[in-house]
């Protein structure tokens, strides 16, 4: 493609496509609306790219939203690559996202673990993990969703590096968390953290490490409830919603376990289709129909977010 008209939202597509072809040319084609942040680097040196939507201000409140943390989750950073044409196309036409991005910036993490994405597109589809290689043994990689340092090496994740659960050394061990880790600190204005995961069409809310509420639980519940009655109302797709433990299984050291417990309120993690006919490997023809109803409940999210 030569312009992001022209790339193939309904198709998957490699890390060069979509760092190069539509992040790299959605940034050149609108110049006044996104930029690119680089805020590390993977294990094996790939860029981590943050596409950044502002229109103007210094600092305002942010919204996070991040895609393909899990490399074989493929309908995520596909979905992730529409939302970025899907804010452009709207801003100045949708009176809703024009009112949030007038008030807030949106920073979204297409490739969240690259390596991992190169490695399932080049050796082994179904690679979870980061790429960094475990001391004393011959097992690769730590799951990036057991890493940070919320509830961190509890019941929930794994002391071993072979297994897909491995939470690493220590937290924060992988530059591809701790890059978000920092930079979520720098910003330090985040008021929504969405963290985007497949399979098992969920919207879930902390905790994952432990079954005490968190103190903003019935207006996380409230609130997850109209994001997925707006999301069924495109396609009558399903979901689930509730805290991690509650709802899918205990995990520590969970991504949004930790952004909520650096205050940042409206944290959800968002487990896309479908229940698990195709499971990780989603036909492409169901990647625009993912997408298009995954924004229904994301701009619920944003809009309760910018009102509160
Ligand atoms: N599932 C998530 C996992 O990391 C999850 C489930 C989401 C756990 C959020 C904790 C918090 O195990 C997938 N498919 O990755
Ligand atoms: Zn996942």
């Amino acid at each position: 493609p030569r312009t992001t008209d022209d790339y193939d939202y309904s198709n998957y597509h490699d890390i060069a496509d979509v760092q190069l072809k539509s992040e790299d040319m959605l940034v050149a084609e609108n110049p006044n609306l996104v930029s690119k942040i680089v805020i590390g680097q993977s294990y094996q040196g790939r860029t981590l790219n943050v596409l950044k939507f502002s229109t103007g201000g210094t600092n305002r409140p942010g919204i996070w939203l991040d895609t393909g943390i899990h490399s074989r989750e493929w309908i995520t950073q596909a979905s992730g690559t529409w939302f970025a044409k899907k804010i452009v196309t709207d801003y100045g036409r949708d009176a809703a996202l024009t009112a949030i991005l007038d008030k807030m910036d949106i920073f979204l993490e297409i490739v969240t673990n690259p390596d991992g994405y190169y490695y399932t597109h080049n050796s082994n589809r179904m690679w979870r993990k980061t790429r960094k290689p475990n001391p004393g043994s011959s097992c690769v990689g730590t799951d990036p969703n057991r890493n940070w340092d919320a509830g961190f090496g509890e019941l929930g994740s794994s002391g071993s590096p072979c297994s897909e659960t491995y939470r690493g050394p220590e937290a924060h061990s992988e530059s591809e968390v701790k890059s978000i880790v920092d930079f979520v600190k720098s910003h330090g204005n985040l008021k929504a953290f969405v963290s985007i995961h497949s399979y098992s069409q969920m919207l879930l809310y902390p905790y994952g490490y432990t079954s005490t509420p968190c103190k903003d639980q019935s207006e996380l519940h409230d609130l997850a409830m109209k994001a997925i009655t707006d999301l069924a109302s495109m396609y009558g797709t399903s979901y689930r919603y509730g805290s991690t433990i509650n709802t899918i299984y205990q995990a520590s050291g969970t991504t949004v376990d930790w952004t909520y417990n650096q205050g940042i309120k409206y944290s959800y993690t968002f487990e896309l289709r479908d229940t698990g006919r195709y499971g990780f490997i989603l036909p492409a023809n169901q990647i625009l129909p993912t997408a298009k109803e995954t924004w229904l409940a994301l701009m619920a999210i944003m809009e309760h977010t910018k009102d509160n």
